[in-house]
């Protein structure tokens, strides 16, 4: 039934985390690594205990969900695959509901209580782990021995308990390509990810300025990063391709923007030109102060006259973006000057301050 409502994987297991991957979590909390994320902090003792979420809760379906490894682009500038296409969100809610309809037409419904797609709290990767999804990579994703690591969760919270899943079988062995590969770093130690160091979350959850030190290692990404899953072996696995599904197709707003344009983006084209895609996360302001970022890092100077209108946004994760970004390009330099003679915000006025100092000679 999981695989004709649109699902690829299913499996059977308990609704909440192992003991082990609870500690896990505790600890990780306790370390900070979520960054700003205060919402885990917040719901850490609902995760960490399926049936204080959801009263009743013994059982998950847990459900796989495979996307196609495409790269999308924006004049060079890189969006994580998952976000290309239909808000996922929206798309397995679609799909989750049409197996709930199903389960319940078929008189099996009766014990389903919630079902949820990524902004749950309910730890997914254990959830999917415990009912045999796939095995947990050193990159902390959880990845189908078949099908490889572009996988998305989302579960059925039940109240009966199943008969779990065998694992899967399948593991990283001695490799250590995505750890290798982490740009900032932020994959500390196999399977445990810094949050704060993660470019995933840094343009997508971070809000604000996005500290200096992890502004060249962003590269070209734009929203999210992909390179601990792009340097898998596993995803030579990978079955999909952009096919005849409208979730999968890419979004009309990344065919049709440029970078300059998202610079240059108001609230009302991002409303008009961005609703359905989980690009949103970020925010307009978010995004363009990425855009910023990877337009230094990219040295496409083209995007200047946008950039120093940048130095008069009411975001100073924006301000300080562009200055960065100009003072790599080695442009605009007397506008910068200006920018810091105007700045109010202490914080980004020393940012400004650094990338004057620093100009036309940063990385
Ligand atoms: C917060 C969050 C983030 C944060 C933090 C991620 C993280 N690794 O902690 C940020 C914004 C950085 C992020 C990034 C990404 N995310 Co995210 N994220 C979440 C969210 C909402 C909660 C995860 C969480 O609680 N993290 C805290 C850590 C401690 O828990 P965990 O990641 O589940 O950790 C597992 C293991 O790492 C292990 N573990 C932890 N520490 C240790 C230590 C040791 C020694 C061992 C053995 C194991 C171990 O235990 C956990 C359970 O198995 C989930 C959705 C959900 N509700 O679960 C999606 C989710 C995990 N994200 C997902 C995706 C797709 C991504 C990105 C690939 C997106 C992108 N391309 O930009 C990246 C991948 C980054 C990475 N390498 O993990 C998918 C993962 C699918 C999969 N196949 O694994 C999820 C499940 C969403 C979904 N519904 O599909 N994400």
């Amino acid at each position: 039934m999981a695989l004709d409502a649109g699902f690829d994987i299913v499996g059977f297991g308990p609704a909440s985390p192992d003991g082990a991957t609870g500690n896990q979590f505790d600890a990780w909390l306790d370390a900070g690594r979520h960054g700003e994320m205060h919402w885990l902090e917040r719901e850490r003792d609902r995760i960490l205990a399926g049936d204080r979420y959801v009263r009743g809760a013994r059982g998950a379906i847990a459900l796989g969900f495979e996307y196609p490894g495409q790269s999308v682009r924006i004049d060079g500038a890189s969006v994580a695959r998952y976000a290309a296409g239909r808000d996922y969100h929206r798309g397995l809610g679609t799909r989750l509901r049409r197996l709930q309809a199903r389960m319940a037409s078929d008189g099996i419904g009766a014990g389903v209580l919630r079902y949820g797609v990524d902004a749950v709290p309910v730890l997914e990767r254990s959830l999917a782990l415990q009912a045999g999804i796939g095995f947990l990579a050193k990159s902390a994703g959880i990845i189908h021995p078949r099908r490889g690591p572009w996988l998305l969760l989302a579960e059925i919270l039940h109240g009966d308990e199943f008969e779990p899943t065998s694992p899967a079988p399948g593991s990283c062995g001695t490799c250590t390509a995505c750890l290798d590969a982490c740009p900032t770093g932020a994959l500390v130690a196999p399977h445990e990810l810094d949050a704060r160091l993660c470019l995933s979350y840094t343009t997508i959850e971070k809000r604000g300025v996005i500290d200096r030190s992890l502004r060249a290692a962003q590269g070209s990404w734009l929203f999210g990063c992909d390179i601990c899953i792009e340097v898998c072996p596993f995803t030579s696995r990978a079955t999909k391709q952009r096919d005849d599904d409208p979730d999968l197709a890419l979004h009309p707003a990344l065919e049709t923007y440029t970078l300059v344009g998202v610079l240059e983006m108001d609230v009302e084209a991002w409303n008009r030109d961005w609703t359905g895609t989980a690009i949103r996360r970020a925010k307009v302001e978010g995004l363009r102060r990425n855009a910023a970022i990877v337009a230094g890092n990219l040295h496409l100077d083209q995007t200047s006259p946008a950039l120093a209108s940048c130095l008069h946004d009411s975001n100073a994760g924006v301000r300080t973006a562009a200055g960065w970004a100009l003072a790599k390009l080695g442009t605009h330099r007397n506008d910068l000057v200006k920018a810091i003679d105007r700045e109010h915000d202490e914080t980004a006025r020393d940012d400004l301050a650094l990338s004057l100092d620093e100009f036309g000679s940063i990385g």
